[in-house]
């Protein structure tokens, strides 16, 4: 493989532990460590994501292109394309990430019909097999982009226009096949324009029986042609759309429970979950405590901004709920940490893009370390045994079992009296994971 795009490094990107200061090498992430029986590069899963890294502009809604890529640079289409491949497995290589996410139209050019567009898929398709076995970096989801066309500005599955959809099928069939001829475990909605901008002119219960509909055909296909991942639907409010159906993880839920699909889990993305107003510890709790937390998408949101940022994750004890939550339920089978984050606008060099990922990889690397410390150390485990302990013993078991009626409770509090007040020692809490955090986690 070749240092054409990154000539900059010419050796994957080392791990040289906490006290270096070399800005290429990682701190913390040190792939073959092993934590809890598993090397962190078995926990971590992460993948880089095509569109943000090799297809990213910096543009904002204020101004246009910011960032000059190498790989931009044929006039061809299609060898643009080529190129951004090529650029994107060195840069995978250099780095040295297990995995990759893409959406059929980042990786090859709509064509002026639905069949040109197939077959600039299925090129490129091939050639990332070529590149997969070489580096033998494996693909982690893909996915169709169903909202940047304007023939979806109404909506691709939820479109009031049936050949609007069908196109949404004709787009979702070929990324299901790339995905199987790749090797993805994981296949990702997200609907960005399944959603609505005002309620005059829209029939919520007919767009939602429409993406039912459209789940079940591409589930039906996918069982047909072989897939054996998950589908993972990302939940987000808004942006692009006003209202989007995919609210965040507790309306997919009861998305999948009203029209009974079982096949889909969630990809629980942490800026998504902050622009519904909630943490991403929250989203991540309920789709795992539903037993749906099927993959990640890691970025992070900006407090001061009201709009997904996209930025990369260096909050720490973001990393370590999440990496608890995941650790609790025993990991990620067809997902993985995915990024699905950009370098800001200002920052144009081809270095940003490593010195990014890199900050990102030893983030969730030292949140493993910690959170593994932390369950080890039994700390959560320990709270709710104590703070949910009579729910184990006579009268609370009894409850859970269906053995007391609304009579025999009244009963019980005029027996017992008063109940006795217990602290939830919040404070005492926070102060604790602080000396994980900070200090105990890491030595
Ligand atoms: C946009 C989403 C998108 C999905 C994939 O906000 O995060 O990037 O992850 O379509
Ligand atoms: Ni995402
Ligand atoms: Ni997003």
């Amino acid at each position: 493989m070749s240092d054409r795009f990154f000539p900059f490094l010419t050796k994957p990107v080392p791990y040289e532990g906490p006290d270096s200061d070399n800005p290429m090498a990682f701190k913390w992430y040190d792939a073959k460590r092993k934590i809890a029986g598993k090397t962190m590069e078995q926990h971590l899963r992460f993948a880089v994501c095509y569109w943000h890294t090799f297809k990213g502009t910096g543009a904002d809604p204020f101004g246009g292109p910011a960032h000059e890529r190498p790989w931009n640079a044929a006039s061809d289409p299609l060898q643009r394309a080529r190129d951004t491949m090529d650029a994107a497995f060195e840069f995978f290589r250099k780095l040295g990430v297990p995995f990759w996410c893409f959406h059929d139209r980042d990786i090859a050019p709509e064509g002026a019909t639905v069949s040109e567009s197939n077959a600039n898929l299925e090129a490129l398709v091939q050639h990332a097999k070529k590149l997969q076995k070489e580096t033998g970096v494996r693909l982690l989801w893909g996915t169709a982009n169903l909202f940047s066309h304007p023939r979806y500005a109404h909506g691709a599955a939820t479109s009031p226009d049936p050949l609007v959809f069908a196109h949404a099928c004709a787009q979702v069939r070929r990324a299901l096949d790339a995905t199987v001829e790749l090797g993805g475990t994981g296949y990702v909605f997200w609907g960005g324009r399944e959603g609505y901008s005002m309620l005059y002119n829209t029939d919520m219960k007919q767009e939602a029986d429409q993406f039912a509909r459209f789940l079940f055909m591409a589930h039906e296909y996918a069982q047909k042609i072989g897939f054996k991942g998950r589908f993972f639907i990302e939940p987000k409010p808004k942006e692009p759309s006003t209202h989007q159906y995919d609210y965040d993880a507790a309306t997919v839920l009861g998305f999948l429970s009203r029209y009974n699909i079982d096949f889909v889990d969630l990809n629980i993305e942490n800026n998504h979950a902050t622009l519904a107003g909630h943490s991403f510890a929250h989203e991540l709790m309920v789709a795992s405590q539903a037993g749906r937390l099927g993959s990640l998408d890691i970025n992070r949101g900006n407090p001061l901004l009201g709009w997904d940022t996209d930025q990369f994750p260096t909050v720490l004890e973001d990393a370590v709920w999440a990496m608890h939550i995941i650790l609790d339920q025993g990991g990620l089978k067809y997902g993985g940490l995915n990024f699905d984050a950009k370098v800001r606008r200002g920052s144009f060099d081809l270095e940003d893009l490593f010195y990014a990922h890199i900050g990102a990889m030893d983030t969730f690397a030292r949140a493993l370390i910690i959170a593994d410390r932390m369950r080890k150390d039994g700390l959560r485990a320990k709270w709710l045994a104590e703070r949910y302990a009579g729910w184990k013993k006579d009268f609370g078991s009894k409850v859970l079992k269906g053995q007391v009626t609304l009579e025999e409770a009244e009963l019980y509090a005029i027996k017992e009296g008063e109940p006795k007040r217990r602290s939830g020692r919040e404070e005492l809490f926070e102060n604790i994971v602080n000396q994980y955090l900070y200090d105990r986690g890491l030595r």
